[in-house]
């Protein structure tokens, strides 16, 4: 399809539309920027574009002469695609693509894709490390904060993208076609967008729709939905597993990181050879591991890369000791089954601070992780009536509602003993209360430093 003079309506003014905005630019596309939100100006938002020239902008309400008027809309993430102004531009007969789709009809040269329940942040930036440890021109790109629109245009024949692609991403794809893709995992999240998990395992498993039998897609073996789903997959699978020796693939024996293929077995790596700690910080190596294998990256380059990388901020990142209190921040922790994995990672008596926007979630499996391990649990933002209720009919009592994340590092630091851990860990979008889990967690580690 040809950018160029298309009319189109750009949804969403954050990242990613700002991002899309700047690309259309590029290619020359006639460009009308709307929001949903009223109390945006054009001058907030202008400030945020290079350059406003010739962009129309919309906010509030939909105008149907502009639904009218376009020729394909490029929804942001966020946006819901049954949203009623999407149903209304669908039900027009204008074509709509998510902002990745944008990016990738005019990226060129390999693409990455990385999606998962949990995992895909980390994944996707040791594969960043290591492609950059190897190959010339790589972007790190997608739902890790960076759209793939801001690098798409400058991209060429050598470059090599590696991308993190959220299951809101997905459903917005149409000729989106990786080399190599990876499903880390598939446990519930977003089930207020998705509505079933049979849905968004489907749309998960979407990433490789387009891919070819020659191109590989790289899965979990232990995850039982991503095995049942992958039955009816026509590329060349690459399994990853963490309790089996596998024919092929890469797996998890004892200490040691294998990789294993025609017969012939390689020992990569070993679970102390890197900075990232737990059983599932070991998938994601695995994952990356047959993924840059199947790049073509020799496998020393693999195993130093993996050895030099550091944890990602705000996943089970350590914050400062005061008082022989150790404080964590997990504010990456937004679902039930990442937050988990933090308490998981935890060797003290924890106090956990949770609660946040309302996905839907259910807390039963995540209240059942506590065991012995959490000591107090302080609860903030709009879950937090339905976690506390969730917890006391587990049998868990020691619960205190806070209104602000101020107030709960305070009562944290208060109800901690020495020798315990504070552990921010919602199990919750950060958006009732934030802008970003990123702001959750900077304002997490500002106030334990206040402290
Ligand atoms: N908006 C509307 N109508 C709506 C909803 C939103 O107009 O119905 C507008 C808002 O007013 C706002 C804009 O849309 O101005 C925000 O767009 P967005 O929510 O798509 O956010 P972006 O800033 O574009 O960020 C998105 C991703 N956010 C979401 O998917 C919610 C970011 O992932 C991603 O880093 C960024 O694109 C770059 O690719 C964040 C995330 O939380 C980290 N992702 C979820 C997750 O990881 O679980 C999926």
């Amino acid at each position: 399809m040809e950018l160029k003079d298309m009319r189109v309506l750009v949804a969403g003014s954050g990242k990613s539309g700002i991002g899309a905005v700047s690309l259309l630019q590029k290619v020359g596309a006639d460009i009308t920027l709307y929001d949903g939100n009223e109390t945006l100006t054009e001058e907030l938002v202008k400030e945020k574009l290079d350059n406003s020239e010739g962009v129309k902008f919309v906010f509030g309400n939909l105008p149907s002469e502009v639904i009218n008027n376009i020729d394909l809309m490029v929804l942001s993430p966020g946006i819901a695609i049954d949203a009623p102004f999407v149903n209304e531009v669908r039900d027009a007969g204008v074509e709509i693509w998510g902002e990745i789709e944008l990016a990738y009809r005019v990226a060129k040269g390999k693409l990455i894709a990385i999606t998962g329940t949990n995992g895909k942040t980390t994944t996707t930036a040791l594969v960043g490390e290591i492609m950059a440890n190897y190959f010339k021109k790589v972007d790190v790109v997608g739902n890790i904060g960076n759209p793939y629109t801001t690098t798409a245009f400058e991209s060429d024949e050598d470059t090599v993208t590696v991308a993190e692609i959220s299951s809101f991403q997905l459903e917005t794809i149409h000729e989106f076609k990786p080399d190599v893709t990876a499903v880390l995992n598939i446990t519930p999240d977003h089930l207020n967008r998705h509505y079933t998990m049979d849905n968004y395992a489907n749309v998960k498993m979407s990433i490789s729709k387009n891919q070819d039998e020659n191109q590989v897609m790289v899965l979990n073996y232990e995850d039982e939905i991503i095995r049942e789903k992958a039955a009816s997959i026509k590329n060349k699978i690459v399994y990853f597993s963490s309790k089996r020796a596998l024919e092929e693939g890469v797996y998890l024996e004892g200490d040691n990181i294998i990789y294993s293929m025609d017969g012939k077995k390689e020992m990569i790596t070993t679970v102390f050879d890197t900075s990232l700690v737990g059983i599932h910080n070991t998938e994601n190596i695995m994952a990356a591991i047959a993924i840059s294998i199947n790049m073509g990256v020799p496998k020393d380059v693999i195993r130093e890369s993996i050895k030099e990388f550091k944890a990602v901020e705000h996943r089970i990142e350590y914050v400062t000791t005061i008082n022989d209190v150790v404080y964590y921040n997990d504010s990456k922790g937004t679902n039930t089954d990442a937050s988990i994995k933090a308490i998981e990672a935890m060797s003290r008596p924890t106090v956990l601070i949770a609660g946040g926007y309302d996905k839907k979630s259910e807390f039963d499996e995540w209240v059942e992780a506590f065991g012995d391990k959490i000591k107090c649990l302080v609860l903030l933002g709009a879950t937090k009536d339905k976690i506390a209720e969730t917890a006391k009919r587990h049998g868990f009592d020691n619960i205190i509602m806070t209104e602000s994340l101020e107030e709960a590092v305070k009562v944290s630091a208060q109800n901690a003993e020495p020798n315990y851990a504070v552990l921010l860990s919602p199990a919750c979008a950060s958006w009732d209360m934030f802008d970003s889990y990123e702001q959750r967690g900077e304002l997490f580690k500002r106030f334990v430093k206040n402290l």
